[in-house]
């Protein structure tokens, strides 16, 4: 493992340097970012490491890729070393799993295994499923016993419950998949076809999985503090476009770009995190794929699904009850929670 310390520190500053003993001040946010050498990461790590999320609070980055990505990782570390951000006191990288995840508060989950060309979904499963068992029970072993753990890799809902199934001792309730780009494409799109700017639409629920079921609750929206049905007032678009639209944004990107979305994807875990980290506004919410237990919607428990969402401010949260559903929105609902259900069932073996 390497690492990397700052700030007239007297430990060794090597990058190849595999022990060092620093003792860490108090208010020290340990973050490990996983598949720290992709895309993702790299847009990621840099905005974490500028402090934009916890203010001045002290942070020690901990990045962890596979064997064999060490030089790309040497890189990336010289490039936060080479921003000076007065914040990040520490950076740990390399592929050592149990070392990576020791005493983290906030997991960051990227890494996972892209989908191969003929490869079958039931296949991508199972094969991620492999990483997040073992990273669950790496996090359940030597993670802070309040790790906030949020999965962006694909397929991020199942991924998450297997890493929340492998990890039986952290609580049930800090485990999350990321819906917030899927809520921002929303809240972006809602903005455009209105003419309005986006500070006046209100932050939107999407429900279910992080896929092409997922459901973007256009009826509880509103733009400038009016009803967006009221605003847009164009139902055919609302319940066609705007609909297909958010659900295939990634594709699309993918097209345009060649690549899957990797800024956007960065800056939907930058706002995930402020969100639990900051207290959610009066009578808003916003947007986290989370365990269902005893949620007031009635979804069948045990799967990881997109829920409204509000923090006090400590990285915890609540689902936040009793939005209506119109039948419209409550069809397509079930059909996102058919989807993580039978997701489910492909991976259930492998719960501890
Ligand atoms: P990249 O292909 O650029 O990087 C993937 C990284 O994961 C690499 O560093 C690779 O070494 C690492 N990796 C591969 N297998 C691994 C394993 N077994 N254990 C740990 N790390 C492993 O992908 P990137 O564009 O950064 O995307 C990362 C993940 O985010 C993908 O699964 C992607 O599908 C997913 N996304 C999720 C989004 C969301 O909203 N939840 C949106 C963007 C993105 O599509």
């Amino acid at each position: 493992m390497g690492i990397f310390v700052q700030m007239g520190r007297k430990a060794a500053k090597s990058l190849h340097q595999v022990e060092v003993f620093v003792t860490l001040g108090s208010g020290m946010k340990r973050v490990v970012v996983t598949g720290a050498t992709g895309q993702i990461a790299y847009s990621l790590l840099f905005r974490i490491g500028s402090g934009e999320v916890f203010g001045d609070e002290k942070i020690a980055l901990h990045l962890y890729d596979l064997p064999g990505m060490e030089k790309g990782l040497e890189g990336v570390v010289m490039e936060l070393q080479d921003c000076a951000y007065p914040f990040l006191e520490e950076v740990r990288y390399g592929s050592d799993l149990k070392e990576l995840f020791s005493e983290v508060d906030l997991a960051l989950l990227v890494g996972a295994k892209p989908r191969g060309p003929g490869m079958e979904r039931g296949d991508l499963l199972k094969d991620n499923g492999t990483i997040f068992v073992e990273q669950g029970r790496v996090l359940n072993q030597v993670a802070s016993r309040d790790v906030k753990v949020v999965v962006v890799g694909n397929p991020c809902n199942t991924n998450a419950l297997i890493a929340m199934e492998s990890a039986p001792n952290l609580p049930r309730k800090n485990f999350h998949a990321m819906m917030r780009l899927d809520q921002n494409r929303a809240m972006a799109l809602l903005a455009r076809k209105a003419g309005r700017s986006i500070g006046e639409v209100s932050p939107l629920v999407v429900w279910g999985n992080h896929s092409a079921t997922q459901v973007p609750d256009y009826p509880n929206a509103s733009i400038g503090g009016h009803s967006a049905t009221e605003i847009i007032n164009d139902l055919t678009w609302l319940q066609g476009e705007f609909l297909t639209t958010v659900q295939k944004r990634g594709a699309a990107i993918i097209q345009a770009r060649g690549k899957s979305s990797a800024a956007s994807a960065a800056n939907g875990v930058i706002d995930h995190v402020k969100s639990l980290y900051n207290p959610t506004p009066e009578g808003t919410w916003f947007s986290s794929a989370v365990c269902s237990d005893g949620n007031p919607y009635g979804i069948q428990e045990g799967i990881i699904f997109g829920f409204p969402c509000r923090s006090s401010g400590d990285g915890s949260y609540e689902i936040v009850p009793h939005l209506p559903w119109n039948s419209f929105i409550e069809e397509r609902i079930r059909v996102t929670e058919k989807e993580l259900l039978e997701e489910k069932e492909c991976v259930e073996e492998m719960f501890v």
